[in-house]
């Protein structure tokens, strides 16, 4: 099948599978969407509680893998229904990452303060 004009070397290389079977699907575009949801966790535990830190990150994912849906063959090239919901597993993977590391450090933060009081 020939690629549209806007499919770039870049994307055949994140397109390429690692894991690809009936019901899981990992391919390098996965360590772009743990990424994205570990950068999107540590952006919103700045304003928020955890839990709707997490509830924006996720809300985010979900949107843009939507807005992926709509554009597809605009500027996206289609990808299976098990692609699209690894990359949200993927994505809330990288989400709940910031926030353990987060809690980690807040609860060593705490720890310190305590052994100076
Ligand atoms: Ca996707």
């Amino acid at each position: 099948m020939e690629k549209p004009s806007f499919y770039t070397a870049i994307q055949e290389l994140l397109d390429r599978a690692i894991l690809d079977f009936p019901f899981i699907y990992i391919d390098l575009w996965s360590f772009v969407h743990l990424t994205s949801g570990v950068l999107l966790g540590l952006i919103f535990i700045r304003f928020t509680r955890a839990v709707f830190a997490l509830a924006w990150a996720v809300t985010l994912i979900l949107a843009y893998e939507i807005a992926e849906l709509a554009l597809n063959n605009v500027v996206f090239i289609p990808e299976t229904p098990v692609d699209t919901i690894w990359d949200v597993i993927v994505g809330f993977a990288g989400a709940f990452l910031a926030m353990r590391l987060t809690w980690k450090r807040k609860g060593q933060h705490k720890k310190h303060e305590d052994s100076q009081a």
